[in-house]
């Protein structure tokens, strides 16, 4: 167990599991324990991971992956559900006060498993939807071609703003009335504004469509009130968990509608999965329970006011901020106005290497192609769970412009990579 050593904070159950490992399977340990290492050791600013605490980690290895539990509490296909009720029945209780709706399904596996039960609960195949595409913001199972969505359905398209960058909502309007969807979605995967999910309800309305949204990157804002919710004007509401709302990795639907939530049940389980993983639901109760406490409220509004200093630090260095700006936990960085050769697969690979972990994103009209990019999507989620205030992230945008200023010189990321290590053992991951 090489590296256990080398790693401060580990707490007394992941301690526990390497000396396991150490045992029964030192080739899994070693990788493990370097992860354990690369996460303590460096900073994460990709906007949809966060660090979980040290009870969501730790139900997710507990009793409760043991356990098939097809179909829902009190009508199993399996004996020996007892506990697995109690489990998804907090998680789902927790998870209807957390966002103030009536009904909550959270057996989805993930984020896009979750918008499977909704497309199929809300449209039937080769139904119209109306998104906004992966290449300005969108997500890949909103309609991309290759994915479920962009197969079974008909994808129609609204766009941003070419000036502003944002949602216009009078042109979502006149798409909308064009095209005539059965349904709609808003929530995005790189949308740093503000969504206003009454304007969109009410576009909704007028074309008698179905509203959903995706809320998966804003969960923790919506649950701690830093941004509106989509009650009471979605139809329909899906999330991951793992993001904003810091849970375990996995989807969870929503809604204040009793039919709709009769479908999504259905379309969860059987439509489109078998036996939940019910030890990811015992530790999604677990994020939903710390999601509820006031210190989440306090740190959801740090997320955002570090995502406005980080934004700041790295305008005042000759970076451009698509929309101008945040006001949620990310920003999407134009990287051109500071050096015009620089891309987003450079930055990326240069900031790795100085222990910075970040994700080249394609900006609104981009002219380069996805895996290369003229932007960086950065978000504060993780480091603010870290402990990271304001002035620590004018520290983080002063070293990520050494290494992009520099073009990856070897030497600066070395030396910024000592920086960095530094910070980490200032604030520790939490536990
Ligand atoms: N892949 C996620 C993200 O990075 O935003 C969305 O599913």
């Amino acid at each position: 167990m090489t590296q256990v050593s080398n790693i401060v904070h580990l707490d007394d159950m992941s301690q526990s599991l390497l000396k396991l490992l150490e045992q029964c399977d030192p080739e899994v340990g070693r990788i493990l324990s370097d992860e354990a290492g690369r996460q303590e050791s460096t900073l994460e600013l990709i906007a949809s991971e966060n660090h979980v605490s040290g009870a969501v980690m730790h139900a997710m290895g507990s009793w409760m992956t043991n356990k098939y539990a097809e179909g829902y509490p009190g009508k199993r296909y399996y004996g020996g559900c007892e506990f697995h009720d109690s489990i998804e029945d907090l998680a789902r209780d927790r998870a209807k006060e957390l966002f103030g709706c009536g009904y909550a399904n959270v057996q989805p596996h993930s984020g896009a498993n979750a918008n499977v039960a909704a497309f199929m609960a809300m449209c039937k195949p080769g139904d119209r939807i109306l998104s906004l595409p992966i290449k300005s913001g969108g997500h890949l199972s909103h309609g991309l071609k290759p994915n479920f969505s962009g197969t079974f359905y008909d994808i129609v398209e609204y766009d941003l703003d070419p000036e502003t960058e944002r949602l216009d909502y009078d042109a979502i309007r006149a798409i909308a009335r064009e095209t005539k969807p059965r349904m709609i979605i808003c929530g995005y995967s790189a949308y740093p504004r503000t969504i206003d999910f009454e304007a969109f309800r009410s576009i909704a309305d007028e074309v008698d469509a179905v509203l959903m949204a995706d809320i998966a990157h804003i969960a923790g804002l919506v649950a701690s009130g830093v941004h509106p919710s989509p009650f009471p004007h979605a139809h329909v509401v899906t999330t991951t968990t793992h993001k904003t709302l810091r849970g375990p990795r996995g989807g969870l639907v929503l809604t204040d509608d009793e039919e709709v939530a009769k479908l999504i049940d259905r379309k969860v389980f059987p439509g489109s999965q078998g036996g939940p993983l019910m030890h990811v639901i015992a530790a999604k109760a677990i994020a939903f329970g710390e999601a509820m406490q006031p210190s989440f409220v306090e740190y959801s509004k740090q997320v955002v006011a570090n995502a406005v200093a980080l934004a700041q630090g790295l305008v005042e260095r000759g970076y451009r901020l698509c929309t101008g700006g945040t006001e949620n936990h990310l920003m999407l960085v134009d990287l051109r106005p500071r050096d015009a050769e620089l891309t987003g697969a450079d930055a990326e690979r240069w900031l790795e290497s100085a222990g910075i972990i970040t994700n080249k994103n394609g900006i609104p009209n981009d002219p380069r192609p996805p895996m290369v990019t003229s932007g960086l999507r950065l978000g504060t989620s993780a480091l603010t769970s870290r402990g990271f205030d304001e002035s620590a992230m004018g520290h983080v945008a002063e070293l990520l412009d050494q290494v992009m200023g520099s073009q990856g010189d070897p030497k600066i990321c070395s030396d910024v990579r000592e920086q960095v290590r530094g910070m980490c053992s200032r604030f520790p991951l939490p536990h």
